[in-house]
C-alpha cells in the first residue's frame, strides 16, 4: 500500500516504515530511543513506589463508554461476537481499573492498547490516532492531589532521565535545549474560568500560551469521574503541555452504587454494558480511588518534538488512513 503524503499545513502525514527516506530512518530511530527511555523511566518511577505491573485485555463486555465526552469524536465503536456474546474491543481499561483496585491490586499500573476509531477530520490535528497506548494506573483510597503530586514528581524525573539517557537523540531532534524540567507543584486552572477566558477553543488555545505543563481541573464528562452533589464540581484533573495539549487525564472516581445508576440514567449510558461494575458497587464492593492514563505515545511526542504524534509509532494509525501494517 502506498499512503499519498498529505500536507495538512502544518506537518506530513507520517508515512509506515517501508516507504521513509533514509534520513526519516534515522530521525524514527532517535524518536524509538526517546520512547524506550519514556517507557523505562515511567514503569520504573510505578514500580519503584510500589505498583504492580498488570498486562492488557483487548475484549470485554465492559468498556469506556467514551460519553458524554465533550473531547470524543468515536466514527464507529468496534463490537463482535464471540461464543455468542457480545464484546468491545477495548476503548480505555477505566472499567477494570475500578475493579482491580477494589481487589487484588490496590495500587497498579498497565500499558494498555486503546482502540477509539476517531473521525477522519482528526488526521489533520497531528494529536489522534485511532490505536494509541495508555498507561493507565489507579491506586485505593487516593484523592486528586495523591495523583497530581505524583505525577508532578514522575513528569519532573522522567524529563531528567530523558536529557541524560537520551541526550545525543534529543540533540539530534532540536529538542534537547527546549526541553526544560518543569517547576513543581503545576499550576491548575478551572475549566470553567478557561471557557471564560478562551471561549469554547479552550483547549486548544491553552497550549498555545502555556510555558510549563498545567492542570485543568472540573470537567464534565463520563460516570465514573467524581461529581460533588453539593457543588456539581467535578473533581478530575487533565494535564496539558505547551504547544501540544493533553497527555494525561484523571480523576477521584465515583463508588457509590446510587450515584454510578443516577448519572447511567441521566447520561444515557446503557445500564446493561455495566452488569458487573453495577453489581459489585450495589454489594458495597466498590472501593474510592483515584487514578488516571498517560497517553505515551503523546508524551513522547511532546518530549521529542514531534511533528504528528503517528511519527512516534513505529506502525502509524492516523485517522482515515487504513495501513498494510
Ligand atoms: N484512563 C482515563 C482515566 O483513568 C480514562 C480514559 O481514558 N477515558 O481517567
Amino acid at each position: 500500500m502506498t499512503v499519498t503524503v498529505e500536507t495538512t499545513g502544518a506537518f506530513e502525514i507520517p508515512k509506515p516504515l517501508n516507504e521513509l527516506s533514509e534520513s526519516e530512518i534515522v530521525r524514527k530511530a532517535h524518536i524509538g530511543r526517546v520512547s524506550t527511555e519514556v517507557l523505562r523511566y515511567l514503569t520504573d518511577a510505578l514500580t519503584g513506589r510500589g505498583f504492580t505491573w498488570l498486562l492488557p485485555v483487548i475484549f470485554s463486555k465492559s468498556t469506556d463508554p467514551l460519553w458524554p465526552d465533550p473531547g470524543a469524536s468515536i466514527e464507529k465503536r468496534v463490537e463482535t461476537e464471540i461464543y455468542g456474546e457480545t464484546v468491545r474491543t477495548t476503548l480505555s481499561m477505566i472499567i477494570h481499573k475500578l475493579v482491580a483496585s477494589s481487589t487484588a491490586y490496590p495500587r497498579f499500573f498497565v500499558l494498555s492498547p486503546n482502540v477509539r476509531i476517531e473521525k477522519r477530520e482528526r488526521k489533520a490535528t497531528g494529536w489522534h490516532t485511532y490505536e494509541f497506548t495508555q498507561l493507565d494506573f489507579e491506586i485505593r483510597g487516593a484523592g486528586s492531589k495523591d495523583v497530581k503530586r505524583l505525577f508532578e514528581a514522575v513528569i519532573a524525573g522522567l524529563i531528567r532521565h530523558a536529557k541524560k539517557q537520551a541526550r545525543r537523540d534529543l540533540t539530534y531532534l532540536g529538542r534537547y535545549g527546549s526541553l526544560k524540567a518543569p517547576v513543581t507543584p503545576f499550576k491548575a486552572h478551572d475549566r470553567e474560568d478557561l471557557m471564560a477566558k478562551y471561549g469554547a477553543e479552550w483547549e486548544t488555545r491553552l497550549p498555545q500560551e502555556i510555558r510549563e505543563p498545567v492542570w485543568v481541573t472540573n470537567i464534565p464528562r463520563e460516570f465514573y469521574d467524581f461529581e460533588d452533589p453539593a457543588t456539581g464540581r467535578w473533581d478530575n484533573y487533565d494535564l496539558f503541555v505547551p504547544k501540544y495539549g493533553e497527555v494525561l487525564s484523571g480523576a477521584r472516581r465515583e463508588w457509590e452504587y446510587g450515584r454510578i445508576t443516577a448519572k447511567m440514567e441521566r447520561d444515557g449510558v446503557k445500564k446493561e454494558s455495566y452488569t458487573l461494575l453495577l453489581r459489585m458497587a450495589k454489594e458495597g464492593k466498590l472501593k474510592p480511588s483515584a487514578g488516571a492514563g498517560i497517553g505515551v505515545e503523546r508524551l513522547t511526542a511532546w518530549l521529542a518534538g514531534a511533528k504528528h504524534i503517528g511519527e512516534v509509532q513505529a506502525f502509524p494509525k492516523v485517522p482515515g488512513v487504513v495501513y498494510d501494517l
